[in-house]
């Protein structure tokens, strides 16, 4: 391998549903050949320079152990292979099922050819499960595990359990759908979880990664920032990684000997003045019928080219017990007889229709023979054909590629003739522009092309990927640190111990108790409510809810429990004991609220979920109920209207957990923190812990030594501590309160 990434030395073990070699047996010996696909010729180049391991479906079951033995010591010794066998029953519903009657279709937004069969599913976790358990027998600590495709969404997860601190990566070779597809699989949930046990999860372009994201924010609820999201204390990074191909092997073999005679021979039998060319696997994805309809379209109208080029269309079978690919097949050779029944003459056959797969070399040859490469699948991931057609394209003149805008390839082959694959008029007219494009033209876009392929190539992206999935691991390393951990736990507890006047400053809302749809659901439970009651009543105690909500809300909900309250932000006080709330300053007003609601109103309006809550000295723009994406959006163009409005007038716009409010400036719960602080000057035990942006103005204020604790996501915080939940929050409490009264 000619890479240099940071991990070099250690060993990278792929798992895919196939090994990138096919085993079958013929009269009892061993037939051993490449796979066809993506996948597997994507990444051979790699494997193969790597001292690596790949676990995989070989292609065939032996049956007994003598040939069991045989073919695994084959498979190790020559090609550092380990299987995974499978029943032809999981066959039959992981793979011809679950993958490819429901994933495949739905992910490539063929809906209504998606089968939703819980035995199928079944069987999906339990092949998952099995793949599983091979890399466990298989791996060593320190590897790197790179996990492929839609066959094994689940795996990542899987191993996370089995292997907490595990280096996972997970690639998707096909488009992830838009959260308005996904969210049709009843399983959704387990799919996202299953994905997020690894640590850097790729697709090929920007808008998959981008629907995924959107997926684990509103079917999980979990929010990133820049890419990277927290699962279980780890951070998980989901990014882009546009596959390359081994560009060198390509242009090596276009100019090879063999395959310049290959050429010779494919010219003689063909004895046509352009070829077109298409190579696909045989897939309702891939669009070849309305490809077809459109050849027959630029037949009918493009008359002087009868008799001069031959559409040489390869389709490799595939998935051929599926009905759906049954039923594909019947249709294309039907098409395909029909266009050759109309056009045919005597010495001219306008479609040389090859289904089979055909050998390395034969392939480059027609590579670099066609004048014209149609590539319009009507959904695909990426699309390799595009990329090694361009690699090919050593000799002069080169050939033209039109390319469906639909191809995750289309977002990097920009000079291409780009179709929509469904307008069969539009394909028709691309044919015909290919065809007669000058060659100048040809050989800059090839050359653009070129550059961009050669640059990015497989090595390249493996060494990308894995790059990032190192820097991932780093990262997690160094945010571990501010996990509150059982040592610093039990520092924290013999601080808290030998301490005289502690003061306990505590959000509400995220902190103590989770987020609710209603903030009236909210309400304090009975867990809570003694565990604040059991603080308050230790006397080196001083404990402090600070909270946004107003003062009747509190007053009602946490009265009882002997807390001091600060209410709106900061605005309001109540100390324990004392019946009535004060205001933390004396010259607020509230007079400008009649100006700034019309504005808050608006924006109710228009976002779904959202409201308006009014308080004393305070309006708040609430929008935890809304749709996440559009709420945050809103909330980001509202805050803007309001830093407008707001500008020289004494008010001051926050953005906090899901909320946007509008209240005087100087007022804030760090104020109100200092207000505390002040009260005493010999604390010997601080405490904060808040879950938002309004709780960073508490932990600035607070001396370094203080405990200060950050509850949810969130890698930008001014705390020294991070906890996940308010569940966690709770339980570092529970453990402090039992300390007082051991
Ligand atoms: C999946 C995604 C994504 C084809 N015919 C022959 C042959 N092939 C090789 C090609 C190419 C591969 O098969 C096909 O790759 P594609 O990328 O076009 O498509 P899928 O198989 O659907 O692959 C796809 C890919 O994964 C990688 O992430 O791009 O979107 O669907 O490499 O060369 N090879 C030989 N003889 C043939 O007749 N030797």
């Amino acid at each position: 391998m000619n890479s240099d990434f940071e991990l070099a030395n250690k060993r990278v073990v792929i798992a895919s549903n196939r090994l990138p070699i096919n085993v079958s047996s013929k009269q009892g010996l061993l037939n051993i050949t490449p796979s066809v696909g993506g996948l597997a010729t994507g990444l051979s180049s790699f494997h193969q320079g790597n001292e690596g391991l790949w676990v995989g479906w070989p292609g065939m079951n032996p049956g007994n152990a003598e040939k069991k033995q045989e073919l695994e010591k084959t498979l190790h010794d020559k090609y550092n292979c380990f299987p995974v066998y499978l029943t032809s029953t999981d066959l039959k519903k992981y793979y011809q099922g679950f993958s490819n009657r429901t994933l495949w279709p739905l992910f490539h937004y063929f809906s209504t050819y998606t089968i939703y069969d819980s035995s199928e599913w079944s069987v999906y976790k339990k092949v998952n499960q099995m793949f599983c358990d091979r890399l466990l027998e298989v791996t060593r600590p320190g590897d790197i595990i790179w996990i492929h495709d839609y066959h094994l969404l689940l795996l990542p997860q899987m191993l996370r359990r089995e292997i907490p601190d595990a280096t996972i990566g997970f690639f998707l070779h096909i488009p992830f759908p838009s959260m308005e597809i996904f969210r049709y699989l009843p399983w959704r949930e387990e799919i996202l979880e299953g994905i997020l046990g690894a640590d850097l999860i790729g697709f090929h372009t920007y808008d998959y990664t981008r629907h995924f994201l959107s997926c684990t924010l509103r079917i999980l609820g979990k929010e990133q920032v820049y890419g990277q999201l927290t699962v279980d204390n780890r951070t998980v990074k989901v990014d882009t990684f546009p596959m390359g191909i081994d560009a060198r092997r390509f242009s090596a073999a276009a100019s090879s000997p063999d395959v310049i005679n290959e050429r010779k021979l494919l010219g003689k039998r063909l004895k046509t003045e352009k070829i077109i060319l298409s190579v696909d696997r045989l897939d309702f994805t891939k669009g070849i019928p309305e490809r077809l309809k459109a050849f027959e379209r630029f037949l009918d109208k493009y008359t002087q080219w009868h008799g001069k080029i031959t559409y040489v269309m390869l389709c490799v079978p595939s998935r051929t017990k599926v009905r759906e690919y049954q039923l594909l097949k019947s249709e294309i050779d039907e098409l395909v007889g029909k266009i050759n029944g109309r056009f045919d003459t005597p010495g001219w056959l306008p479609i040389l229709y090859m289904y089979r797969s055909l050998p390395f070399k034969q392939l480059v040859s027609l590579y670099s023979s066609a004048d014209l490469a149609l590539v319009t699948p009507l959904r695909d991931g990426m699309n390799l054909v595009a990329k090694e057609f361009i690699a090919s394209q050593v000799n002069n003149p080169v050939g033209a590629l039109v390319l469906s805008e639909t191809a995750g390839a289309a977002s990097e082959l920009g000079e291409a003739i780009i179709v929509n694959p469904n307008d069969i008029n539009m394909m028709a007219e691309a044919i015909a522009e290919g065809l007669s494009v000058s060659g100048e033209d040809k050989k800059s876009w090839i050359e653009s092309m070129s550059k961009r392929i050669e640059k990015y190539d497989i090595f390249k992206w493996t060494e990308d990927f894995l790059n990032q999935l190192c820097q991932v691991k780093d990262r997690q390393e160094l945010n571990r640190q501010f996990f509150l951990s059982d040592k610093k736990q039990s520092e924290m507890h013999s601080d808290y111990e030998n301490a005289g006047k502690r003061l306990l400053l505590l959000d509400y809302d995220g902190t103590l108790v989770p987020l609710a749809g209603k903030p009236e659901q909210a309400k304090p439970d009975s867990e809570i409510y003694d565990l604040l009651s059991m603080l308050t009543k230790n006397p080196k105690n001083t404990v402090v809810v600070i909270s946004g909500r107003d003062c009747n809300t509190l007053s009602e909900w946490l009265g009882g429990t002997g807390v001091n309250m600060v209410a709106e932000h900061g605005t309001w006080i109540r100390e324990t004991g004392k019946p009535e709330w004060q205001l933390t300053s004396g010259d607020l007003t509230a007079e400008w609220k009649e100006n700034i609601y019309p504005l808050l109103e608006m924006f109710s309006v228009r976002t779904p979920g959202s409201f308006i809550e009014e308080k004393s000295y305070a309006l708040v723009w609430h929008y935890r109920k809304a749709e996440p994406e559009l709420g945050n959006l809103r909330s980001k163009e509202l805050a803007d209207a309001l830093h407008d409005m707001v500008s020289g007038t004494g008010l001051q716009v926050l953005r906090g957990r899901k909320v946007v409010e509008v209240k005087p400036a100087g007022v804030n719960k760090g104020k109100a923190t200092l207000q505390w602080l002040e009260k005493y000057d010999d604390w010997d035990f601080i405490l904060a812990a808040g879950d938002d942006w309004t709780d960073e103005d508490i932990f600035s204020v607070l001396p370094d030594w203080a405990w200060s604790i950050k509850v949810g996501f969130g890698p930008f915080t001014r705390a020294r501590f991070v906890l996940d939940s308010t569940n966690k929050a709770r339980r570092v409490l529970q453990s402090l309160g039992n300390i007082g009264t051991q």
